[in-house]
């Protein structure tokens, strides 16, 4: 059994993990394979908070603001590599769940994602997810619940916007 199997069943979680053949590799990968909405995927993310690592649970279309995780998790913040990644949580990029990880690693959580009565979230494979309530999330991964999103394209160039007027994706 892969780690994050082993966790489940050391933790009697509760949690039964779904394969998708199609890959859930990316939030709209797992979106479109699991058919639910994109603010539903669960991305968890890792970054370095200072010489330390953290994850960030972020709802599929949303851009984390790295000043509000600075702000909250000690900073400087920056986005961890692969390789950084892989050694803190023991999962690849594609595949990490949001607990069950390597390292003891603070956990914080989008505060948008507790406006769905279910989200789902990499199972530890790039191929699998689960569905879980998102308090029942938040226990589990003993996240912090924080404003964690970008609320504006500010970092965005204008230029890009204005060329495409009617892209209505907003
Ligand atoms: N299985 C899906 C949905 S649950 C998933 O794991 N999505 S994710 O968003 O949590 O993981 C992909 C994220 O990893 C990307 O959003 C990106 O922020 C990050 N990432 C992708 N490539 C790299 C890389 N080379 N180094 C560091 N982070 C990366």
């Amino acid at each position: 059994m892969n780690r994050f199997g082993s966790w489940l069943t050391a933790t009697d979680a509760g949690v039964t993990v779904r394969e998708f053949p199609q890959g859930t590799r990316t939030a709209t990968d797992a979106a479109r394979a699991v058919g639910c909405e994109l603010g539903q995927i669960v991305k968890s993310l890792v970054f370095m908070a200072g010489a330390r690592p953290v994850i960030a649970l972020v709802s599929g279309p949303n851009r984390l603001d790295e000043v509000r995780l600075e702000a909250i998790a000690g900073g400087p913040v920056a986005k961890a590599d692969a390789e950084t990644a892989r050694l803190a949580t023991g999962y690849s990029i594609g595949g990490v769940p949001p607990f069950g990880h390597a390292t003891d690693l603070p956990v914080f959580m989008d505060r948008d994602l507790l406006g769905y009565p279910v989200v789902w979230a990499a199972a530890g494979r790039p191929d699998a997810v689960f569905e879980i309530a998102p308090g029942r999330l938040r226990e589990l991964s003993n996240a912090v619940i924080a404003d964690l999103k970008a609320e504006s394209n500010r970092t965005s160039a204008p230029g890009l916007r204005a060329a495409s007027p009617a892209s209505g994706d907003s």
